[in-house]
């Protein structure tokens, strides 16, 4: 039986996560935690919600003891563009918490730690095409350091602890439930939320800028599919994953179809930069072969999906 701590569950992925979770493991087995951010309904009402800090470590310890947890989804993070703005801050929170989540693990004998990383640990020496699972990893933002140093942690911890330790490198995520903050990829979602009520959005990068993607159903689906994979499968602890590849100026084009008032404007500030940093499509081959991963939408069924979601909610 898997009692689940999701740490930050307010997040983008987080906030759809854990009702995933309820659905399949029981919604009393599922364990939310916030820190500033207050929890969204569907959360705080259908089970066991605390609030929890990753650097305060007897918090965490209490957590893992009270409720008897065995798996940890370790969500929260400073994510990239954020990250530029207080890369201090980005180190502490993502790699003092992530310390602070392994050690915890490796002495609560937690049997399964998730932690996402992402197409940030990739930097511009990377080739941008296709890019392999096994590749240069040189970043050039802190958010990029900080998840090619939390790779190598979770590695350490398997390697010296055993620890059971998986994560994905996650592309940009777009979701229908909870905002993205401080991502480079964040315009992927603002756009629908601008589409919808004003008819009008200025994105942030230039239309060719292509960056890998995914929906966040097939999001839900990648954490639970990896949770679950049988460890004498897997070969590795980080896995590339993605959905499909896009362009600012694909996206917008196919929300026209749905939307035909809708006009965008360019206007890159410095997140053009950071992704311009990170690859336009990924090669997940290795997630396929060794624990089946398939996602289920492409760039036409989510951008209806989302429309539809959106519109009946705004
Ligand atoms: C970001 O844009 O910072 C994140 C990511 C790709 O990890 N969405």
């Amino acid at each position: 039986m898997r009692k689940i701590l999701v740490i930050g569950a307010a997040g983008q992925i987080g906030s759809e996560l854990v009702p995933a979770l309820r659905e399949k493991y029981g919604n009393d087995n599922v364990i939310a935690t916030g820190r500033k951010t207050p929890l969204p309904e569907i959360i705080t009402e259908n089970g066991p919600v605390i609030y929890l800090d990753t650097l305060e470590k007897d918090l965490l310890s209490k957590a893992l003891f009270e409720y008897d947890i065995n798996t940890i989804f370790h969500m929260a993070s400073v994510l990239s563009a954020t990250g530029e703005k207080m890369p201090q801050t980005a180190w502490n929170i993502n790699i003092n918490g992530l310390i602070n989540v392994l050690e915890a693990g490796r002495r609560y004998n937690i049997d399964r730690i998730i932690w996402p990383s992402s197409i940030a640990a990739f930097g511009p020496t990377t080739p941008r095409e296709n890019t392999p699972n096994t590749t240069t990893l040189q970043p050039t933002t802190m958010y990029g350091i900080t998840k090619v140093s939390g790779e190598l942690l979770i590695e350490y911890y398997f390697k010296k602890y055993k620890l059971d330790t998986r994560s994905m490198r996650l592309p940009g995520i777009v979701s229908s439930e909870t905002l993205p903050g401080g991502g480079t990829t964040d315009y992927a979602v603002e756009i629908f939320y601008e589409a919808i009520k004003n008819k009008h959005y200025t994105c942030f990068l230039k239309e060719d800028t292509v960056l890998p993607m995914m929906y966040m159903p097939d999001c839900n689906k990648c954490m639970i599919d990896l949770l679950e994979a049988d460890v004498y499968k897997l070969k590795r602890h980080v896995y590339n994953i993605t959905g499909f590849s896009f362009s600012a100026g694909e996206l917008a084009a196919e929300i026209k179809k749905h939307i035909p008032e809708f006009t965008i404007e360019y206007k890159p500030d410095y997140r053009q930069e950071i992704a311009d940093s990170w690859p336009k499509s990924i090669d997940d081959s290795l997630a396929r072969e060794e624990w089946g991963w398939n996602p289920n939408y492409d760039l036409e069924k989510m951008t209806e999906d989302m429309i539809e979601k959106l519109s009946k909610r705004l």
